[in-house]
């Protein structure tokens, strides 16, 4: 049975999964957020991710809008699977582009999690003058060979105009529903292993579980009447959803390490520190990423049928590392085959509490222009922190978004040498860029002329940049200095979600 089926038959409700892909700038977040909140939002490009739910004419949509600039597109594949249809948005005003539209969706269409689902093209931005139209974005793209096979279409929209929006999601709820009826059996079985998991999965709904309260009660005084993979994700789902993350899994592992040491059930097994950890971030995961639409503990299993894979780890770890490696069972030894999915929150409590007292700020007297130059002729008579971000910040001002982007990785690589963190500079780039659009200033075209707004004024206005542990706020630091990876190329943040929506965003 589907999981579409299973869902309707526990919950009456239908339940589907949208991914939003494209070039940057397309217009995925701006049409996200029009659906959601109903009003046209100041979006600032998506590093990582938005995720939503919504429902429409009768199915409930979850739509992950994932960030499109080439430097973090490699990250598309982690959200490909369970996928029911993809929108791709193409931005109708970008004739430059059409090359680059083509080669990255004819990429996408050979991933083998996305072999056979439907996919709507949207030719956004139609509000704007001398735009293309769907028939020439058609044409341009070789759609009707591109997409030949597939259940597809093209629609014109505009953030501006609803009736466009309701257009393109009428057609996205009947495609998937279409694909639901015809339930191609090739596509489930294809996607790896969800053929066992549909039947385990099944099982595991029908258990008659007790109360979740007498279920810790058999954790505690040892008397569980299984120590298996279901017992373990409850108890992993229970404590987190009880305690939160950190209270939570203290109680998880000292839980398990109790059981192990004191019941015969568990003699045949061994507390392992990564598996642990592991499980527990996946659960942990899974909570927040989903809704679990009945909130009890078999809602939480339905909408993430990947966890009843016991063996998902090794898409994670090499066998070798997780099972044969001693160091792993006795501390946490990170992924060597893919980084684990960040944990996305939407509530964020933290607040900066030490600010820095701008008017200590060593902000050099030179004009933003001077400053500019003597970087680059390395004539700068000090660097720190707040030479960094206004290097970033006169880059981004004068060269526009895009263009910007590539004078500050370049000129950083050259300047910071074996230093260069690629993660960190664009995590500046984006929180600079999230001030300056803010304040107003941000534009995507060159400014030769840059009649800038200073530099000291837009960290008056965002004194949050001067702060060089900002990025502790939304990475752990075993993330960012010690997994060899951040250095290297784009992670996404394991605490919080880099900003994509402007917070004062004033209907335009
Ligand atoms: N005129 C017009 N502008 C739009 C429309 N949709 C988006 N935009 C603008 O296009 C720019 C990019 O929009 P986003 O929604 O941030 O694009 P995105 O696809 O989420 O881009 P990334 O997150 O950078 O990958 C913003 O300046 C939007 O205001 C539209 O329908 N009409
Ligand atoms: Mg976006």
């Amino acid at each position: 049975m589907s999981i579409s089926r299973l869902l309707k038959r526990f919950f009456g409700r239908e339940e589907s999964r949208a991914l939003f892909l494209g070039l940057d700038a397309s217009g995925r977040t701006s049409f996200l957020y029009k659906i959601v909140l109903g009003e046209v939002v100041t979006t600032i490009p998506t590093i990582g991710f938005n995720v939503e739910t919504f429902s429409h004419n009768g199915l409930s949509i979850t739509a992950w809008d994932v960030g499109g600039c080439d430097k973090i597109r490699p990250l598309w594949r982690h959200y490909f699977q369970n996928t029911d249809l993809v929108v791709f948005f193409v931005d109708s005003n970008d004739r430059d582009r059409l090359n680059e539209v083509e080669w990255s969706l004819g990429l996408l269409l050979t991933e083998d999690e996305l072999r056979d689902i439907p996919i709507l093209v949207l030719a956004t931005k139609q509000d704007l003058p001398n735009v293309m139209g769907t028939d020439d974005i058609t044409k341009a793209l070789s759609l009707d060979k591109l997409l030949k096979g597939r259940d597809w279409t093209i629609l014109p929209s505009s953030s501006l105009e609803v009736h466009s929006l309701t257009a393109a999601l009428d057609w996205l709820v009947a495609a998937i529903r279409k694909s639901r009826a015809q339930s191609k059996p090739k596509k489930v079985v294809d996607v790896k292993g969800l053929a066992k998991e549909k039947s385990l999965l099944e099982q595991w709904l029908e258990v008659e579980d007790e109360p979740d309260d007498e279920f810790l009660e058999k954790l505690t005084n040892y008397t569980l009447d299984s120590w298996d993979h279901r017992t373990h994700l409850r108890l992993g789902w229970l404590y987190l959803k009880r305690h939160g993350r950190r209270e939570g899994m203290k109680l998880i592992f000292t839980g398990i390490q109790n059981f192990i040491a004191n019941s015969p059930r568990a003699r045949k097994t061994t507390f392992h520190e990564t598996m642990t950890y592991f499980w527990t971030h996946m659960i942990h995961y899974a909570m927040e990423a989903t809704k679990n639409p009945s909130g009890d503990f078999k809602g939480f299993l339905l909408m993430n049928p990947q966890l009843s894979d016991g063996g998902l780890f090794l898409e994670y770890y090499n066998k070798e590392t997780m099972l044969n490696n001693q160091e792993a069972r006795k501390q946490v030894v990170l992924p060597d085959k893919k980084q684990l999915p960040s944990l996305i929150s939407r509530v964020d409590k933290t607040v900066v509490t030490k600010l820095p007292d701008i008017e200590t700020l060593q902000i050099a007297k030179d004009s933003d222009e001077t400053f500019l130059v003597k970087f680059e002729e390395r004539t700068l008579d000090r660097w720190n922190h707040e030479c960094y971000i206004r290097v970033i910040y006169c880059y981004l001002a004068k060269k526009g978004r895009k263009k910007g982007v590539d004078c500050v990785f370049d000129a950083m690589k050259a300047f910071q040498k074996e230093g260069f963190h690629f993660t960190l500079t664009y995590f500046w780039i984006q929180l600079v860029w999230h001030a300056m659009a803010s304040a107003g200033v941000a534009t995507n075209t060159e400014n030769e002329k840059a009649e800038m707004f200073p530099f000291s004024e837009l960290l008056r206005k965002s004194c949050q940049l001067a702060n060089d542990k900002l990025p502790l706020q939304y990475y752990s630091e075993k993330l960012l200095y010690q997994s060899g990876r951040a250095e290297k190329e784009m992670v996404l943040p394991d605490k919080k979600p880099l900003p994509s929506v402007v917070p004062s965003a004033k209907s335009k």
